[in-house]
């Protein structure tokens, strides 16, 4: 008998045959749900399972009955294909998930969809499929652990003192973000970040021979991780061993390579790339359960030993909290600031007059770019919002974000507020995830805007999962000039903007920079991407145009109004940069009889939230719109209707001086004239 002091009650452990009834009631009911839905991968729950309630019986620290308790230890199957083995622990365990809840998995609106999806289930830590993700996921997990660690524990108190497992596989490691956040986290000596790696050797296409043929461990060795091998998967007490000298490192992240056997015990699809998608059958299922002498009728049966010791989790887990919760209020007794403010920031709330003295620029600021704009804005939120914590893909200097005399999260300090994510734009992303998933900060992450194609996964998952995530992407367009079109986006405002959830903020100047950053600070339940410019723009003048900053919020809003204040000829649409260009068409179309009204509109997604009667206030039906950004046109047409025109980037760019390229491209009073006229002229004729 053996007693765990990583728990606050002691846990006897069960004895062998116990442990085997326990893993085997976990693989039958992943495998009756996937047999039931017809649809899913029996192969890794029969492989894994074993390890997984190594895991979960012996170390991991959770509470069913609070899965948000803010203290649990993490775990993130990023395998989210084999989902039903997490279904069938979190059922297990107590957790609110139903048996009838894993009878009707991936089926419509249940508990247990295809993939793990973070908030449709509780104890899921983050939506995982996309192998790779899960894995950069948990080192942005670790990271959030140690720096609020950092800020919040104190000498006698470890009020932020947690694991971050994750179970991977074949797949994740393949993937190219598992080197880079396996990188990232070798070398920020993550020591409670632990990685059970189910190295079965077999993917859909078959042997891992066929592609993969690296030594994992020695790669990750070379990371600067600490690596166990495990050749006995199935024996429960081995692997607790590698979990427990796992834990016991805690200078450096830890691999634990476990040689599974994907579909373990099918007497016919073992080892074999036939138990990876598709349900085993029932037949094979039979056969299956015949050999590991368990029951074939009924389906999803739960042995009462088996059930009763696996809840001695909640009894654990709540007496683990509790234990928590009464050293939490010894700490709020002796730092009574501190502890609310962990409460605050674990809640995801803002303090108050967080916003108070953010800079306003007046024309005499100008020229400037909106990326340095965004540069002095988080110089003043740096230090109000503690909470606030990111960096760059090794574009700091150029996207203007680290925080001045804030410090570098490293391994000698991890109070440090700016991350160097080295070039690692994709893992930046879901590290980014990871931390917001963790809660406790206000995580961002900045590059050009044109390597955002490299960080595309995450920022869908942000949206798809509402976390507040911030993406900082710089020179922006064209518009960046010298270092030609492999650096000048074109189709990546409209492809960020058709991401669902996701809001895209391009500001005209540096007070529409501030009011952006304001509208990403403020949004608690999903990412904000702010899309700046390198060139200096002028500073709109406030008194001139009295609907800034207040229209930005609004997501577009009248910048200048037709010079006649009558109804106007034409609507100039504009965003970012271009909107400068709007205004002084308007003023020479003025002097051509044209009388145009100028809307600047930083957010078509915040735009098309508003009510249709402030929409058509700003964009009267019937009236002709010229829309102009430097980017592709595609969302554009689709978005304002068919009286319209746009001046956009429907190609590559070009290398030379930005100012060269923008003339070049249509981007000049004399061709917005032109267009207009042009498009007054099909109008007329149309009418
Ligand atoms: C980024 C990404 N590419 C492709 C897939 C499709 N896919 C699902 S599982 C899998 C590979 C399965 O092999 P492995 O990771 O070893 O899992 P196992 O066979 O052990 O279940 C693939 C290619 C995916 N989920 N994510």
């Amino acid at each position: 008998m053996r007693i765990l002091d990583t728990m606050s009650q002691s846990t006897t452990i069960a004895p062998p045959e116990l442990d085997e009834l326990c893993v085997n009631t976990l693989r039958f009911l992943a495998v009756d749900a996937v047999q039931k839905a017809k649809s899913g991968h029996p192969g890794l729950p029969l492989g894994s399972a074993s390890m997984a309630y190594a895991l979960w019986d012996r170390s991991l620290k959770f509470n069913p009955r609070d899965p948000l308790w803010a203290d649990r230890d993490r775990f993130v199957l990023s395998a989210g294909h084999g989902c039903a083995l997490l279904y069938a622990l979190l059922h297990v365990t107590g957790f609110d998930l139903p048996l009838e809840e894993l009878e009707r998995f991936r089926q419509w609106g249940s508990k247990t969809p295809g993939h793990p999806e973070y908030g449709k289930t509780p104890g899921v830590e983050a939506t995982t499929g996309p192998l790779g993700q899960g894995l950069a996921n948990a080192v942005g997990m670790a990271i959030a652990e140690v720096a609020l660690a950092a800020r919040f524990n104190r000498p006698g108190h470890s009020i932020v003192d947690h694991y971050t497992y994750v179970l991977a596989s074949d797949g994740d490691l393949e993937e190219g973000i598992s080197s880079e956040a396996g990188s990232e986290a070798g070398h920020l000596r993550l020591g409670k970040l632990i990685v059970l790696y189910a190295d079965n050797h077999i993917t859909i296409e078959g042997s891992t021979e066929l592609a993969f043929t690296e030594d994992r461990m020695a790669r990750f060795a070379a990371f600067g991780w600490h690596v166990q091998r495990v050749e006995q998967s199935n024996d429960v007490d081995v692997i607790a061993d590698a979990l427990e000298a796992a834990r016991e490192e805690r200078d450096r992240p830890s691999l634990i390579q476990v040689r599974t056997h994907i579909g373990f015990g099918s007497p016919h699809k073992q080892d074999t790339a036939a138990a990876h998608g598709e349900p085993l059958g029932v037949e094979e299922v039979r056969l299956t359960k015949e050999g590991l002498g368990w029951p074939v009728e009924p389906p999803f049966f739960i042995p009462e030993e088996a059930l009763e010791h696996f809840r001695e989790a909640v009894a654990r887990g709540s007496i683990a909290q509790a234990d928590w919760e009464s050293r939490f209020e010894a700490y709020a007794g002796e730092h009574p600031d501190l502890a609310a403010n962990f409460r605050r920031v674990m809640n995801r709330e803002l303090p108050r007059d967080w916003d108070a003295n953010l800079p306003t620029f007046t024309t005499s600021d100008g020229p400037m770019a909106t990326r340095i704009a965004s540069g002095k804005t988080i110089a003043v939120l740096g230090p109000r919002l503690p909470e606030l914590m990111g960096g760059a893909a090794d574009l700091a200097p150029s996207t203007h974000t680290n925080m001045d005399g804030l410090g570098n999260f490293e391994p000698e300090n991890r109070a440090g507020r700016n991350m160097h994510f080295g070039i690692r734009e994709h893992a930046m992303g879901a590290i980014l995830n990871g931390m917001a998933l963790h809660r406790g900060l206000i995580p961002y992450g900045a590059t050009f805007l044109i390597f955002s194609d490299y960080m595309r996964p995450p920022m869908r998952l942000a949206a798809m999962n509402g976390l507040p995530v911030i993406y900082v992407f710089t020179h922006d367009s064209i518009a960046m000039g010298e270092d030609g079109p492999t650096h000048q986006p074109v189709e990546q405002l409209v492809g960020l903007r058709s991401i669902p959830g996701m809001v895209v903020i391009r500001p005209a100047d540096a007070n529409e920079t501030v009011a952006a950053w304001r509208i990403a600070i403020d949004r608690r339940d999903g990412p904000v991407t702010l899309v700046l410019t390198r060139q200096g723009l002028p500073v709109l003048d406030l008194a001139r145009y009295p609907g800034l900053p207040a229209g930005v919020p609004l997501g577009g809003y009248v910048l200048a109004e037709s010079p006649t204040g009558v109804r106007p000829d034409v609507i100039l649409i504009a965003t970012g940069s271009e909107v400068h260009l709007a205004i002084e068409a308007r003023d020479r179309l003025a002097t051509e009889g044209v009388q145009a009204r100028v809307v600047s509109l930083p957010s078509t997604e915040v735009f098309s939230m508003q009510s249709d009667a402030y929409r058509d206030e700003v964009l009267p039906p019937g009236v002709p719109l010229l829309a102009i950004e430097a980017g592709a046109s595609l969302g554009w047409r689709s978005y304002v209707g068919p009286q319209m025109a746009v001046i956009g980037v429907d190609r590559f760019g070009a290398s030379a001086p930005g100012p060269v390229v923008m003339e070049h491209y249509g981007f000049t009073v004399e061709n917005v004239c032109k267009r207009t006229h042009d498009l007054l002229g099909q109008t007329k004729e149309k009418s």
